[in-house]
């Protein structure tokens, strides 16, 4: 497999092969004993999506450093970033099997494997960023990371939440103003259903692909254009294949890290609840780097020619995507009126 903006990509063989943190779980496995477990030294692997500098990868290299300083260097991260080990499914297999130990990803591919989760991924669900915040900061929060790590088949640890603003349509063709106008487009939209619902209930033509796919997508024509927060539209530069970019604020999708249950299992009690408090920390490092990050890239974006427009009504675009509350909402009622209840 080829990525065409990094290089060549690393297979799973490389994965395995490189694997500092595997080599020193073999040696950990080998010992057995909890003193043994204590002691190893582990280079944890991450892997994101985005670039260095980007706000999910800072924080997640300075959660590394943290773990250097408490440990005298023998718990460390080594950060894989810009899709090097694959998209986001490919992470969440690699983590799995304990092929890589930490990956950024967005909550929007984890509704399939906790259905839970697919409640965040619902258009509009929240009514602003700091209900999000609330949320994601508050019991149903962790609730719901509880609930992935303690997933009987799903291979994760849910660590931590990350903020991602709000998802925006852009396209090659015009502006969105109305929801009519999304009419025939082609949007690339995340690997999860509900998401292709939701841009079908919109009037578009959802594309199901991955985020390292898109700009291939876009530059066939396969799709018009996609939806996303402006720190991805500007770092990915999709701006030079869609420059309409429209405020429709429809998902607010907050981003979660995970670690590979396998490889948590094989670490002492100490060192797993050390990771868990400096990744509750990353969420709050992550979030003002987030902020800095949406005005820069805001400004980055319309310089590099993006045409940037509001969308004043929002009420015809919530009132057309019923259909998807309907069919992913039903069952969860009671956890939408206690997100709805979050002041
Ligand atoms: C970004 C998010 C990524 C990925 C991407 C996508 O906002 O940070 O984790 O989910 O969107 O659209 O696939």
């Amino acid at each position: 497999m080829i990525n065409r903006h990094m290089g060549r990509r690393l297979d799973r063989r490389d994965v395995l092969k490189l694997g500092a943190g595997g080599a020193a779980m073999a040696a950990v496995a080998g010992f057995g004993a909890g003193a043994a477990q204590a002691q190893a030294k582990m280079v944890l692997k991450a892997t994101d999506v985005h670039p260095t500098g980007y706000p999910t990868v800072a924080a997640v290299e300075a959660m590394g450093k943290k773990l250097e300083t408490a440990t005298n260097g023998r718990l460390s991260i080594q950060m894989f970033p810009s899709m090097q080990l694959g998209g986001e499914k490919e992470m969440i297999e690699q983590a799995q099997v304990g092929a890589l130990q930490i990956a950024r990803i967005s909550v929007g591919p984890m509704g399939p494997l906790v259905p839970e989760f697919n409640v965040f991924n619902l258009p509009f669900v929240f009514r602003d960023v700091t209900h999000m915040e609330k949320v994601i900061d508050g019991p149903i929060g962790t609730e719901l990371l509880d609930k992935l790590s303690k997933h009987p088949t799903a291979g994760l640890i849910g660590l931590c939440y990350m903020n991602a603003g709000q998802r925006h349509v852009y396209n090659s063709k015009k502006p969105i103003t109305k929801v009519e106008d999304l009419k025939g487009l082609k949007i690339r939209m995340m690997g999860n259903p509900l998401f292709v619902d939701t841009m079908n209930a919109l009037g578009g033509n959802g594309v199901a692909m991955g985020f390292d796919q898109l700009i291939n997508g876009m530059q066939t024509g396969v799709v018009d254009g996609a939806e996303n927060n402006e720190p991805s539209y500007d770092s990915g530069q999709h701006y030079r294949y869609a420059k309409y970019y429209s405020k429709t604020g429809h998902l607010m999708i907050p981003e979660i890290l995970v670690f590979s249950k396998k490889s948590f299992e094989a670490m002492s009690k100490d060192d797993q609840a050390l990771i868990v408090k400096v990744s509750k920390e990353a969420q709050m490092d992550q979030r003002k780097l987030w902020y800095q990050r949406e005005q820069e890239s805001l400004k980055k974006m319309i310089a590099a020619g993006a045409i940037v427009n509001e969308v004043s009504d929002k009420a015809p675009f919530q009132a057309a995507v019923k259909s998807v509350w309907d069919k992913y909402g039903a069952q969860h009622k009671a956890l939408i009126e206690r997100i709805s209840a979050v002041k």
